[in-house]
């Protein structure tokens, strides 16, 4: 880390933990950047924290009860009384004491509280709801509230699930490498589904890692799209914008139908929309209040997931997203910004497990231009301006379309479309173009 890139937070982290976030969460706000090892915690400040209107309060709480309601029916039907999954929340920390919480977090069976002896040789002494990655230790207390905040979510989507409290940084910031060991942790310790509520703008190798061998090991990766209200697709947010079958970033909407004002988006990187604005949950202290953000959107989802592998243990995580994807709900507006065009259904996501979708969009003919083809350096911009053209496929849940350069997916548009204008280096090069529906079945266009 650069001395002046640490100087420039300094003012960040002195200032009440609204600043970093509120630059996020305001349109055609200048985004606060991170330094290289540091994400910034993808919520908006509370609107009126710590606890909202008597009248907005009764309004929440009818919703969150509504959330529950949907969370019994969902899990209604189910047969067996399978183990709790366990969704690791890889944040600021998470207040273990916290009413809302009681019955809902992870308890580490191999370890004896409070003996000052690491019992199961983890190397962390008395880890018993999670662990410190940062201290290393068993103190998980969260200073911002918003790992309290993110863990309510899970636990009102899945009351059934164990939440594992990973801490991996301190107030707003997120410590990559400490997030790096909790990614470890988690799945050592046996947790399904981890939720990444933050983002950072330079990749991280190490945490890449991490992640690819969390999904080696059949866990669903859950992540924030951002608050910074751009278009992932031309600057990547990670850890939303790695590629991987097991990672799914989610995006906010505060109506169902549109993106979120301070929403990242990608219609080639981000999966999914769901509810990111004004959500009631839990805070340090017994408290309550509402926050905002992709932050809050992708606990939706983490909960959701926990949901799915309740009522079907042995899923894989590839049947997992197929499911969290093939029954999510489709929106006009968020065709263009989401790679699935819908946000978040709960019940969409139990019948999609139930009955997959496993037809793959119609056959159909790249136009132009040839599968092979060359471009020339632009005289003014090194970059040439390519227009790909395809017949239309189809496919009752046709979500889309990618098209791939040398091996890459360089653009994506929405079902409707049957070209996109986008920029190529000099050179040879071969293309392809796939569509897709919002399970994520493909067909690869013939020539
Ligand atoms: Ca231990
Ligand atoms: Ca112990
Ligand atoms: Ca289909």
């Amino acid at each position: 880390m650069r001395p002046s890139g640490l100087r420039s937070l300094l003012p960040l982290l002195a200032a009440p933990l609204l600043v970093a976030v509120a630059a996020s969460a305001c349109p055609g706000a200048r985004p606060a950047v991170a330094p290289s090892n540091r994400a910034i915690l993808a919520s908006a400040p509370a609107r009126k924290a710590p606890r909202p209107a008597k009248k907005k309060k009764a309004h929440r709480a009818v919703r969150a009860e509504a959330k529950q309601r949907v969370a019994r029916k969902a899990r209604g039907t189910k047969t067996t009384s399978p183990a709790p999954v366990v969704v690791a929340v890889i944040d600021g920390g998470v207040d273990v004491t916290h009413p809302d919480l009681q019955g809902h977090l992870w308890v580490n069976p191999a370890e004896i509280p409070g003996n000052g002896v690491d019992d199961d040789g983890d190397g962390i002494v008395d880890d018993v709801n999670g662990a410190n990655l940062v201290a290393h230790d068993g103190n998980v207390a969260d200073e911002s509230g918003h790992g309290t905040h993110v863990s309510g979510i899970v636990a009102s989507y899945d009351p059934s699930a164990r939440i594992m409290a990973l801490k991996a940084g301190h107030g707003e910031w997120i410590d990559i490498p400490a997030a790096t060991q909790a990614v470890d942790y988690a799945v050592a310790h046996g947790a399904r589904v981890l939720n990444l509520s933050w983002a950072f703008l330079s990749s991280d190798p190490g945490l890449a890692q991490a992640l690819a061998r969390a999904e080696s090991h059949g866990v669903l990766v859950v992540v924030a799209a951002g608050n910074f209200g751009f278009d992932s697709s031309l600057r990547p947010v990670y850890p939303a914008s790695y590629s991987a079958e097991g990672l799914v970033a989610v995006a906010a909407t505060c109506d169902g139908q549109n993106l979120a004002s301070f929403s990242n988006f990608s219609k080639l990187g981000v999966t999914l929309a769901a509810p990111g604005c004004d959500i009631l949950s839990s805070l340090p202290g017994a408290a309550h209040g509402v926050l905002s953000g992709t932050s809050m959107a992708a606990p939706a989802v983490a909960g959701a997931a926990a949901l799915l592998i309740e009522r079907r243990p042995g899923t894989d995580v590839r049947e997992l997203v197929h499911a969290l994807l093939g029954g999510s709900r489709p929106a006009p507006a968020l065709a263009p910004v989401v790679s699935t065009g819908a946000t978040l259904d709960v019940q969409g996501a139990v019948q999609a497990l139930e009955t997959p979708d496993t037809t793959a969009p119609a056959a159909f003919s790249r136009l132009s231009p040839a599968t092979s083809f060359s471009t020339e350096r632009d005289p003014s911009y090194y970059y040439q301006q390519v227009r790909f053209s395809w017949s239309p496929s189809a496919d009752p849940a046709l979500a889309g379309y990618r098209v791939i350069v040398d091996g890459s997916a360089l653009a994506a548009v929405d079902a409707g479309a049957t070209s996109v204008t986008a920029k190529v280096a000099p050179g040879a090069h071969a293309w392809s173009v796939v569509a897709y529906d919002r399970s994520g079945n493909e067909t690869t266009a013939t020539p």
